[in-house]
C-alpha cells in the first residue's frame, strides 16, 4: 500500500481571497457549467484570463457536452468582464482528429501573448503551444506527440531559446501506472522542441504518491524562477466525492524555485503543500472535489504574488502571498 496523507494543510503564508470564487458560471453570458483551470497574465496594461468552460448537459456530468475556452479582462485582477462569446468554441476546433482544447496557460514573451494548452485527440493527449493575435485568434505553433500536457512557457528566452515545463505520461517505464514527473524542453521557434531534461520526479515530493506536473507559468525573482506545480495523492479509502462514484485523488499545489540560468535545476522546494484543499468550495462543493489546480501567477510591483487556481474543477479562485515568503519556503532546509 502506498503511503497516504490524511491531513494536508496550506502554508500559513498564503491568504485566500475572501470573496472567492472570482469567476463562476453565473458570470458567463453563454452556456457554462464549470469555469476553472484558467490561464491568467498581465498584457497591455490589463489582466487577461482565458478560462476553461465545461458545458455539462441537463444534470448530466459526463461526458461533457463541449468545452469552450472563454476570455475575460480585468483592471484589478479580481473583478472580471467576460467577452460575450467564447474565445474558442467547439465549432472552431473540433476536427475528425482533435476532440477538445482545455487547460490554457498564458505567458507574455517580448510583448507577445502566448498560450499553451492541452489537446485531446483520438490518438492521445497532446500539449500545444500557440500565439494569440489581438485577443481573438490562436495561431498554433506546435502540438506535441502524445501523451504530454500541462505545458507552461517561461516569460523570456533562456540561453536564446524558448523554454517550457511539461508533463509527459510514461506508463511502461513507470510500472504501468500513474508515476508522472515534471520535464523541461527548449525551442528556437516554438515549433521544434529538444534539450529535454527531467526537472523533478514524483518521488521527490513528500506529499505526492501518484503524479506531479507543472501548474502556473513561472515568474522571475532575484533568487530564481518561482513556480507552482500540481501534486496528486491517492487514498483508496476515499469514496463518493462530487459527481463520480468514487474519486480517490486529491490535487494540491506545490511551490519550487528553479535556477535562473538553467531552470532544469531545482534550487529548492517547499516540503509541504503551498495550497491544499480546505475550504468548502475546494472540499465539499463542486463537481470533482478536493482539487486545487493553479494556472496563473502574477508578481505585482508591491511584492504581492497573485496565484489563480481552479477549485473542485468548478470555479476559479485567487490566493495571495508575499514573494519573499514564497522564496523562503522553497529555500527552507527543514
Ligand atoms: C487532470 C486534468 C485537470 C483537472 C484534474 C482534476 O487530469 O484534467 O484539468 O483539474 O485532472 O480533475
Amino acid at each position: 500500500m502506498p503511503k497516504v496523507f490524511p491531513e494536508l494543510k496550506s502554508a500559513p503564508i498564503i491568504t485566500r481571497y475572501e470573496n472567492n470564487p472570482i469567476l463562476s458560471k453565473k458570470d458567463i453570458p453563454y452556456e457554462a457549467t464549470c469555469i476553472y483551470n484558467a490561464g491568467i497574465t498581465k498584457y497591455e496594461g490589463k489582466y487577461v484570463m482565458i478560462f476553461r468552460d465545461d458545458v455539462r448537459g441537463d444534470g448530466q456530468m459526463y461526458p461533457c457536452k463541449a468545452i469552450h475556452l472563454g476570455l475575460a479582462i480585468s483592471d484589478d485582477g479580481i473583478h472580471w468582464s467576460v467577452a460575450p462569446k467564447p474565445f474558442l468554441s467547439a465549432d472552431d476546433y473540433v476536427t475528425d482528429e482533435i476532440l477538445r482544447f482545455y487547460d490554457p496557460r498564458l505567458t507574455v514573451i517580448d510583448g507577445v501573448l502566448h498560450m499553451c494548452f492541452a489537446v485531446d485527440t483520438h490518438h492521445g493527449v497532446h500539449g500545444g503551444v500557440g500565439i494569440i493575435h489581438d485577443l481573438e485568434k490562436l495561431e498554433i505553433k506546435s502540438i506535441s506527440a502524445p501523451d504530454n500536457r500541462n505545458m507552461v512557457l517561461f516569460p523570456e528566452k533562456i540561453g536564446g531559446l524558448y523554454t517550457r515545463l511539461e508533463r509527459p505520461f510514461p506508463v511502461y517505464s513507470r510500472g504501468g501506472k500513474d508515476r508522472f514527473d515534471i520535464w523541461y524542453a527548449q525551442s528556437p521557434d516554438l515549433k521544434f522542441w529538444g534539450n529535454n531534461k527531467l526537472v523533478m520526479g514524483v518521488e521527490h515530493v513528500p506529499y505526492a504518491n501518484d503524479k506531479i506536473g507543472p501548474a502556473a507559468p513561472p515568474i522571475k525573482t532575484e533568487k530564481g524562477w518561482l513556480t507552482t506545480f500540481h501534486s496528486v495523492d491517492i487514498d483508496q479509502t476515499r469514496g463518493k466525492n462530487g459527481w463520480e462514484d468514487a474519486w480517490k485523488k486529491r490535487y494540491c499545489a506545490g511551490i519550487m524555485l528553479l535556477d535562473l540560468e538553467d531552470p532544469s535545476k531545482v534550487i529548492g522546494m517547499y516540503k509541504e503543500p503551498l495550497l491544499a484543499p480546505e475550504t468548502d468550495y475546494e472540499v465539499n462543493e463542486g463537481m470533482r472535489q478536493n482539487v486545487i489546480f493553479p494556472g496563473g501567477m502574477i508578481l505585482e510591483d508591491s511584492g504581492e504574488v497573485k496565484i489563480y487556481y481552479g477549485a473542485s474543477d468548478t470555479v476559479e479562485c485567487l490566493a495571495t502571498a508575499d514573494v519573499n515568503d514564497l522564496i523562503k519556503l522553497c529555500l527552507d532546509k527543514k
